[in-house]
């Protein structure tokens, strides 16, 4: 369990990123993923921290067409929720990027 930032700099240091999910598909593996290893929630590449209210992945890219948010999120929660969760059912909720999570890293399949 990190905070957003020890989290991302942890997957890097190993030659990855936080994981994107940028598809439904994508998306579903990870939740799966995540519940299999028994876990509730984990640290997704996407935050907020630039612009409020502007989500973009952890490689800078905006985000397209597909987001997963869970109802009435993102709720930028006591005005302080710039990162994100993916919760074990697949949906996203942002979340204060001190708070420490488990995380999901991914990396190029050359890499691996
Ligand atoms: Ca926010
Ligand atoms: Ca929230």
């Amino acid at each position: 369990e990190r905070a957003y930032v020890d989290a991302q700099l942890s997957c890097q240091g190993r030659g990855g990123t936080l994981a994107m999910p940028k598809d439904e598909a994508t998306n579903s593996l990870m939740a799966a993923y995540v519940a299999q290893a028994g876990l509730s929630r984990v640290f997704i590449g996407i935050n907020d921290l630039d612009r409020e209210g502007s989500f973009v992945y952890a490689d800078r890219t905006p985000m397209q067409t597909f987001s997963k948010w869970r109802g009435g999120e993102p709720n930028n929660a006591y005005d302080a929720e710039d990162c994100v969760e993916l919760v074990a059912a697949g949906g996203w909720n942002d979340v204060a990027c001190r708070t420490t999570l488990p995380f999901l890293c991914e990396f190029d399949k050359e890499h691996v």
